[in-house]
C-alpha cells in the first residue's frame, strides 16, 4: 500500500473557499486538514472536516443520464457524454433557431466558482437570461448599497469603534469571520447586535436588541432621528457628499423611541441606550446579513435605512466605517478583481430581449446583470412577455424557491430541461438530461477574489485536482467548454477550454497561467494596492447625483419611495397570529449539501420548529410534540423544539429539511417589489398541535 500524499486543494462547500490539505492514498482522500498558509489558517469548519462524507456521498450522479420515466419520477438510463452533449445542443440550438436565444434560461444554484464561465456561456449563446440563486441572496443588499453609494461597500470592522451587526451571527454562517469579534474585543471596540434570536454573537454583544424580524428599518430610522436630535451627525460630510438630507431629517421625526419600541417590540429604554452608543462612538460601521434582512417585503428599504446612518455621520468611505469595494471610476478596481468582468462583457449580446423579470422588477433589472429568478416559473407557465422553452442549469435546487410547487409545475411543463449536479435531487429528477459534476477535490480551479469570497483580493491562485473525478463526473467548467463546441458557439476562448479562459482573465494581471500553475500558493497581483478610503468621495460616487443618496433618484424614477421609508414587512392577518421566520443557518448544515450524510443525523436528525416555551405552554406543546404550521398558502408538520432563543409570537424553521419543506408553505408572489426577493422571514402563520403524531420520548 502506498504512503498517503499531500495535495493542496480547496473546500467549495461554501464560498469561504478554505484551503484544504488533502491526504490521498490509492486515489482516495483519506484525511483532510486546513491549510496553514491560507486565510483559514489551518482550520476547517465541521462541514469541511466532513469533506469525505461529501465527496463520497452515495447519491453521487455517476454517468450522464437520460430521463426514461415521467418528469420527477427519477427514472433514468445512463448515456455517454457524447450522446448527452449532442442531445442538449440539438435542443438548445433548435429553440434558438425557432424562438430566439432568449427562449433558453441559464440558471445556477449557490456554487460560485464557475460563474464567470457560465455567465459568458449564456452571453455567447446570445441571451441575457443568466440567473442565479442570488435572486434570493446577497444581491438585494448589494442593490441597497448601490442605490446609496453607487457600489457595494463592506464594514471596516478591523478599524471601527462600534460594530453594529444587523442579523449577524458568524458562529453559524461565516465561521472564520468570527475572528473579527476577537479583534474588536482586543481593541476595546463595542459590539451592538440586532437580531430577533438570542445567538452566540448576541451573547457576546455589549447590547443585544431582540427586535421583531423585518423591523430593522424602523429601528434605523429611530437611530437617525436620535443622531440628528443629539447633533451627532457630520455636517461637513453631509454638505459635500450627501443628497436628500433635508427630506430625510424631516421623515425620521416620525420615528421617536415610543414608535420604534412599538414596531420593533424592543423596550424603549434599550433602544435609547443603543442609540446613545452611536452618539458615543462617532466612528461606527454596520454589517447587514445578506439573507435575513433581505428576506422581507421591505428588505431593500430597511437596508437603505441602515446604510443611511453611515451617510449622515460621514462613516461612508471612511476608515472604520462602511467602505466601497468597487471604485467610482469604472476603469479602476478597488477590490482588485481580475479580468472577469471583461471576460463576461466581451460576448454580451447587443440585441437580446429584456431579462426574465425585467417588467416586474425594473430596479433589479437595471442594477443587476442577472435575471430575477423569482419570475422564472411565471414566465415559463404564462409564456409572457416571451416564451421560455428550455432551462439549462448548473446545480438547481428548486426547493429553495418560495411556493416551489409552482416551479416544479413549470419544470414539468417546460419543453426541455437539463441539469448538472454532483448529487441526484428532486429537481434533477425532472430533467431530460442530467450531467454529473465533480467536487472541488476532483478539478482544476483558477481562483480570484471574485469566486473566493474570503480570499485576499490582491491574490490569484490555480489548483490542480487532488484526486481523479469520481465515476464519469467532470468539472462544470470543462462541461461548459465542451458543450460550447457542440453548440457551435462563436466563442473561441470558451471552446478552447478552461485554461484559455483563465489566461484571458489573467492577461492584464501581470502573472501568467504557467507561473500560477507552478505553485499551489496564492500569488500576489503585482502593482495592486489596497483601496484607500475616501478616494471614491474624491471622484464622486457612482449614483445619479454623484453623492450618497438618502433619497434615491433611481427609485424615484421607477416610482418607488425615494426615501428609505418603513412599511411593515408582513401582512396584518388576524387569523394567522404567529410570525414564521423561514430559514436560518446551522453550523453543520449547508442548504441541501449534507442532506444524505451522517452529519445531518448526528446533529439535528429531525425536522424541527423552534418555538418559545411560553407559546408552547399556551398551545399545549412539549419538546418533540408534533406541530402544524399553517399559512394561507399551505401547511407542514414537524416537531416542536422549545427554546428561549426565539421570541414569543415567532416560530423559526430551517429551510433545508427534506421531509418538511417550509418553502412549500410560502406564497410564491410574496416578494420585495424593489429587489424581487422572497419574503421568507415575514410570513404570517398559525401554529397548532398536530394530534396523533407524537415522537416516542
Ligand atoms: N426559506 C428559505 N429559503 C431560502 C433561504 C432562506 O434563508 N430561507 N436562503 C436562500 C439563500 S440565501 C440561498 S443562497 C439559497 C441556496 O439554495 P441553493 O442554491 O439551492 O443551495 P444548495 O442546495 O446548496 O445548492 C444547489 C445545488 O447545487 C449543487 N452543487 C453543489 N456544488 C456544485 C458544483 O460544484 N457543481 C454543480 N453543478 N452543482 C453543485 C448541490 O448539490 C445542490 O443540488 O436558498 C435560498 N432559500
Ligand atoms: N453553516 C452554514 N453557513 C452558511 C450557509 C449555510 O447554509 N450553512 N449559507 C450561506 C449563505 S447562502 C448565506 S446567504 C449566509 C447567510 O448568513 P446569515 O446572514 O448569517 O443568515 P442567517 O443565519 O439566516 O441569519 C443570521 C441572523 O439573522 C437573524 N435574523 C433573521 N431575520 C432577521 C431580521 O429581520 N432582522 C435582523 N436584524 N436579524 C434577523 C437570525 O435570527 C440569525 O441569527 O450564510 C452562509 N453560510
Ligand atoms: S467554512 Fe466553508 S469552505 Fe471553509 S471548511 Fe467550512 S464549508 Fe468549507
Ligand atoms: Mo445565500
Amino acid at each position: 500500500m502506498e504512503q498517503s500524499e499531500l495535495k493542496k486543494c480547496v473546500c467549495e462547500i461554501c464560498l469561504a473557499n478554505c484551503g484544504v490539505d488533502a491526504y490521498v492514498q490509492d486515489g482516495r482522500v483519506v484525511r483532510v486538514e486546513g491549510s496553514r498558509e491560507c486565510q483559514n489558517r489551518g482550520r476547517l469548519c465541521v462541514k469541511g472536516y466532513a469533506s469525505r462524507e461529501y465527496i463520497y456521498r452515495e447519491d453521487r450522479i455517476r454517468t450522464p443520464l437520460r430521463r426514461v420515466g415521467a418528469r420527477g419520477e427519477g427514472k433514468f438510463e445512463p448515456i455517454s457524454w457524447e450522446e448527452a452533449y449532442r442531445e442538449i445542443a440539438a435542443h438548445l440550438n433548435r429553440y434558438k433557431a425557432e424562438y430566439g436565444a432568449d427562449s433558453v434560461a441559464f440558471y445556477t444554484g449557490y456554487s460560485k466558482w464557475y460563474r464567470t464561465m457560465f455567465h459568458r456561456f449564456a452571453h455567447s449563446f446570445g441571451t441575457l437570461n443568466y440567473g442565479t440563486e442570488s435572486s434570493s441572496c446577497f444581491q438585494a443588499m448589494r442593490m441597497a448599497n448601490i442605490l446609496c453609494g453607487g457600489t457595494m461597500a463592506r464594514a471596516d470592522i478591523a478599524n471601527t469603534d462600534l460594530f453594529i451587526g444587523w442579523g449577524y451571527n458568524p458562529f453559524y454562517s461565516g465561521v472564520f469571520t468570527f475572528d473579527q469579534i476577537d479583534t474588536l474585543r482586543e481593541k476595546g471596540a463595542k459590539l451592538l447586535i440586532v437580531d430577533p434570536k438570542l445567538t452566540p454573537t448576541a451573547q457576546l454583544a455589549d447590547l443585544h436588541l431582540q427586535i421583531r424580524a423585518g423591523t430593522d428599518g424602523a429601528l434605523a430610522l429611530f437611530f437617525g432621528n436620535y443622531l440628528i436630535a443629539h447633533d451627532a451627525i457630520d455636517h461637513d460630510y453631509i454638505a459635500r457628499h450627501v443628497h436628500g438630507f433635508a427630506e430625510y431629517a424631516e421623515y425620521v421625526r416620525q420615528f421617536p423611541v415610543e414608535r420604534a419600541a412599538e414596531i420593533t417590540g424592543e423596550r424603549a429604554e434599550k433602544l435609547n441606550r443603543a442609540a446613545q452608543m452611536l452618539v458615543d462612538c462617532p466612528r461606527f460601521c454596520s454589517q447587514v446579513g445578506s439573507a435575513p434582512l433581505t428576506h422581507h417585503r421591505n428588505g431593500v428599504q430597511n437596508i437603505r435605512a441602515v446604510l443611511a446612518l453611515s451617510g449622515i455621520t460621514g462613516n461612508y468611505d471612511r476608515t472604520g466605517g462602511n467602505i466601497p469595494t468597487e471604485f467610482s471610476d469604472p476603469h479602476i478596481n478597488a477590490d482588485c478583481h481580475v479580468g472577469d468582468a471583461e471576460f463576461i462583457a466581451r460576448t454580451r449580446p447587443a440585441d437580446a430581449k429584456p431579462k426574465i423579470g425585467s417588467a416586474r422588477f425594473p430596479v433589479w433589472s437595471e442594477l443587476i446583470g442577472e435575471f430575477q429568478a423569482m419570475d422564472l416559473s411565471r414566465q415559463i407557465l404564462e409564456g409572457t412577455p416571451y416564451p421560455i422553452k428550455a432551462v439549462f442549469a448548473l446545480g438547481m435546487n428548486a426547493r429553495m424557491f418560495p411556493g416551489n410547487d409552482r416551479l416544479f409545475q413549470a419544470l414539468e411543463q417546460i419543453d426541455f430541461f437539463a441539469d448538472v449536479d454532483i448529487f441526484m435531487n428532486r429537481t434533477a429528477a425532472y430533467a431530460d438530461i442530467v450531467l454529473p459534476a465533480c467536487t472541488s477535490f476532483e478539478r482544476s480551479q483558477f481562483q480570484s477574489a471574485f469566486v473566493g469570497a474570503y480570499m485576499n483580493p490582491m491574490t490569484v491562485r490555480y489548483l490542480s485536482p487532488a484526486i481523479q473525478p469520481l465515476y464519469e463526473s467532470k468539472s462544470d467548467a470543462d462541461i461548459l467548454c465542451e458543450l460550447s463546441a457542440y453548440l457551435d458557439m462563436d466563442d473561441p476562448v470558451l471552446t478552447a477550454g478552461y485554461d484559455a479562459c483563465a489566461s484571458f482573465m489573467l492577461r492584464k494581471v501581470g502573472v501568467t497561467l504557467a507561473e500560477l500553475k507552478s505553485t499551489s500558493r496564492a500569488t500576489r497581483i503585482p502593482g495592486k494596492e489596497p483601496y484607500f478610503p475616501g478616494d471614491n468621495a474624491a471622484y464622486g460616487y457612482r449614483t445619479p447625483t454623484g453623492k450618497f443618496e438618502l433619497t434615491s433618484e433611481v427609485l424615484r424614477r421607477h416610482g418607488y419611495d425615494a426615501l428609505p421609508t418603513y412599511t411593515p414587512g408582513e401582512d396584518d392577518v388576524p387569523d394567522y397570529p404567529f410570525l414564521l421566520i423561514a430559514g436560518g443557518r446551522l453550523p453543520f448544515h449547508f442548504h441541501s449539501r449534507f442532506q444524505n450524510s451522517g452529519l445531518k443525523d448526528i446533529f439535528r436528525p429531525e425536522s424541527m420548529a423552534d418555538i418559545n416555551p411560553r407559546d408552547a405552554r399556551r398551545l399545549n406543546l412539549r419538546q418533540g410534540s408534533a406541530v402544524t404550521i399553517e399559512t394561507p398558502y399551505h401547511s407542514i408538520c414537524l416537531k416542536a423544539n422549545l427554546t428561549y432563543a426565539v421570541a414569543e409570537g415567532s416560530v423559526s424553521v430551517y429551510q433545508d429539511y427534506p421531509d418538511a419543506d417550509v418553502n412549500s408553505i410560502i406564497a410564491p408572489d410574496q416578494l420585495d417589489p424593489i429587489s424581487g426577493f422572497p419574503t421568507y422571514r415575514s410570513v404570517r402563520c398559525r401554529v397548532s398541535r398536530a394530534a396523533g403524531k407524537e415522537r416516542a420520548q
